[in-house]
């Protein structure tokens, strides 16, 4: 009979390798190095610099392609509300961004202005130019002005996604450049990743047919990557994942289990209808609740106030380790 640390081997080799099948068999990313050069650079000038904290706001939802040459998906629900928000509140906080998102999600800056009704924000003048009506002025003057101020600042660098091929790329191309920081970087992981996809090379090429019946498909889990970026990828990094569930009865129990087998610093639980108002912050040492209120509307602000706070006892903490070797 197998030891206990003989299972514990076998479940790290088994696990070694789903994770080596996942990354051999995604398609290569789009002009990858393109991306991680971007992604460097970006860290590397605001290392040591004014913002000196990095953080990688992760938002919206991950695709499963069903076909290579994709038709047809399975989508992850996530608006990237959360994400964008608190983006905004992170470079307040002087923190520099990397917002690795859903493309199509909400953006920053922008997330209070109308999607369906963009031209109607303005109007032709006699003379041929283009303004801004005088009803949408205010708004859209915030938002070029923080906007601007954000990447003028060298303090926002966005990099979209769209499957979860491309997702956990991008995140480990991340984690790599962030490894440097310390625990001056920070992961705060709001996207809703899927937990199952079909492996690149038993996925069909073209679109999948109709005539040939009920479709029979089988998915296999996606590996945990969470548990990777804490010990292997960014080993200091101060990382924050996010629990999302429809059932309150279950939520700070999964929230306590992603705690401990994944080595967060934070999770964040949240349930879906209630998401926007609140949320519950869980650590080892206790589970605070964040609402929104007559001065704080949106629930983001008090979150990210309180998690800097807890960022900025674990980079004191790690100093005083470092120097008591
Ligand atoms: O993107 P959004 O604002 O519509 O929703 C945010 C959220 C619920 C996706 C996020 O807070 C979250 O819980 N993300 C992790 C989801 C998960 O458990 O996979």
């Amino acid at each position: 009979m197998d030891s206990p640390g003989g299972a514990a081997a076998e479940d790290q080799q088994e696990f070694a390798g789903r994770v080596k099948s996942f990354f051999e068999s995604a398609p290569p990313l789009v002009d990858g190095e393109n991306v991680s050069k971007k992604i460097a650079g970006f860290i590397s000038r605001n290392r040591g610099g004014e913002a000196d904290r990095v953080v990688c706001v992760t938002s919206g939802g991950t695709t499963v392609p069903l076909e290579q040459r994709c038709v047809r998906y399975i989508d992850n629900f996530s608006s990237g509300h959360r994400g964008a928000t608190s983006t905004e509140y992170f470079v307040k906080a002087g923190y520099a961004v990397i917002f690795l998102h859903r493309r199509g999600a909400y953006q920053p800056y922008c997330r209070y202005l109308p999607e369906d009704s963009f031209l109607d924000f303005f109007e032709v003048t006699e003379g041929s130019a283009i303004r801004v009506c005088e009803s949408h002025a205010k708004e859209v003057t915030r938002a070029i002005r923080d906007y601007r101020a954000a990447v003028d600042g060298g303090l926002l660098l966005k990099v979209p996604f769209t499957s979860i091929f491309e997702y956990l790329q991008i995140l480990q191309i991340v984690a790599g450049s962030m490894k440097p920081l310390g625990s001056f970087g920070m992961f705060y992981l709001a996207a809703a990743v899927s937990d199952f996809y079909v492996p690149w090379e038993s996925m069909a090429e073209h679109k999948i047919q109709s005539a040939g019946g009920p479709l029979d498909m089988r998915l296999a889990p996606v590996p945990k990557m969470l548990s990777l970026l804490r010990k292997e990828w960014a080993p200091m990094a101060f990382c924050i994942s996010f629990k999302l569930e429809t059932d309150s009865d279950i939520l700070l129990k999964k929230a306590d289990m992603a705690l401990r087998k994944y080595g967060m610093h934070v999770v964040v639980a949240n349930e879906l209808s209630t998401r926007k108002k609140e949320v519950v912050v869980v650590t080892d040492t206790g589970k605070v609740k964040v609402r929104t209120d007559e001065q704080h509307r949106e629930v983001e602000e008090k979150l990210i106030d309180l998690l800097i706070e807890q960022h900025s006892h674990y980079i004191e903490e790690s100093e005083k380790d470092a120097v008591n070797g």
